[in-house]
């Protein structure tokens, strides 16, 4: 009986697995309502980074500040900004350099369809743009009439950036056209606080910044993990870690030993 409940833990251990920390700079979650700091008027001033690095993305115009919606996005929460005047800083300590992959959970809810994640110093998104999902770093990675964003319509946009190319995923499906473009996007903003006042009626629900191109299986970990979080039918595949799989089948081992010994 033990080692049944034992099988099933390691088992919810793999579907429930936290996204890959190593490299982690950025990780702001809008389901972890402790996260989110309301002004008092109902409106988000703070976005606390759960990274460790405090990296926040905050508002002190209280007009530019979003909304906390808890039933956004499939669901679950995301913050809200308004498409007129809406937008967040990410704190200034964090200066994005190659190679990084960035993830960002986002979507349209209105007719205003411009930025959700860009930078603050040139011409770079990950995410939403123009009614369309994409990426730009000083020139297109991928944005085209096949990357219709829709609306209320959930993207988890991937941006991959490699010392001398780039790529872009969305959902899991490779949406590269061009791999060439490399602009380093530097200090970062959410929707209209950045380079380009490009307002959205966006919801963004999660982001997930490393500094470093994550492997092919870490990809997929952190995808799974986000495509399972937020319902959504996706091409990333979870494949268990070779050593945690290792250390499940010893603590296996471990046990009917000592069952068999007793
Ligand atoms: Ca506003």
């Amino acid at each position: 009986m033990k080692m049944i409940f034992l099988m099933l833990f390691l088992v919810c251990c793999y579907t429930f697995a936290t996204p890959i920390n190593s490299g982690l700079l950025l990780w702001l979650d809008a389901s972890d309502s402790s996260t989110v700091i309301n002004d008092g008027s109902g409106y988000v001033m703070r976005w606390e980074d759960k990274s460790g690095n405090n990296y926040h993305a905050t508002q002190s115009t209280s007009a530019s500040r979003p909304t906390l919606n808890s039933n956004a996005l499939n669901g679950k929460a995301a913050i809200r900004f308004d498409g007129s005047n809406d937008g967040m800083f990410i704190s200034d300590s964090l200066y994005l350099t190659r190679s990084y992959t960035v993830f960002i959970v986002n979507q349209y809810y209105g007719s205003v369809q411009g930025r959700t994640l860009q930078s603050r110093d040139i011409n770079w998104l990950a995410g939403l743009w123009a009614g369309n999902h994409g990426h730009y770093a000083s020139g297109w990675v991928s944005n085209s009439s096949y990357n219709t964003a829709g609306t209320n319509t959930p993207w988890i946009s991937e941006a991959i950036g490699y010392t001398s190319s780039s790529a872009y995923y969305a959902n899991g499906q490779n949406y590269t056209v061009d791999s060439n473009p490399t602009g380093n996007p530097g200090k970062l903003a959410l929707v209209g606080s950045g380079a380009y006042n490009e307002q959205s009626q966006a919801d963004v629900a999660e982001i997930l910044i490393y500094n470093r191109v994550l492997t092919t299986q870490e990809r997929n970990a952190v995808g799974s993990y986000l495509a399972t979080k937020y319902s959504m039918a996706t091409s990333y595949v979870n494949v268990p870690e070779p050593a945690t799989l290792s250390f499940a089948l010893v603590a296996i081992f471990a046990l009917c030993l000592k069952k068999r010994n007793r």
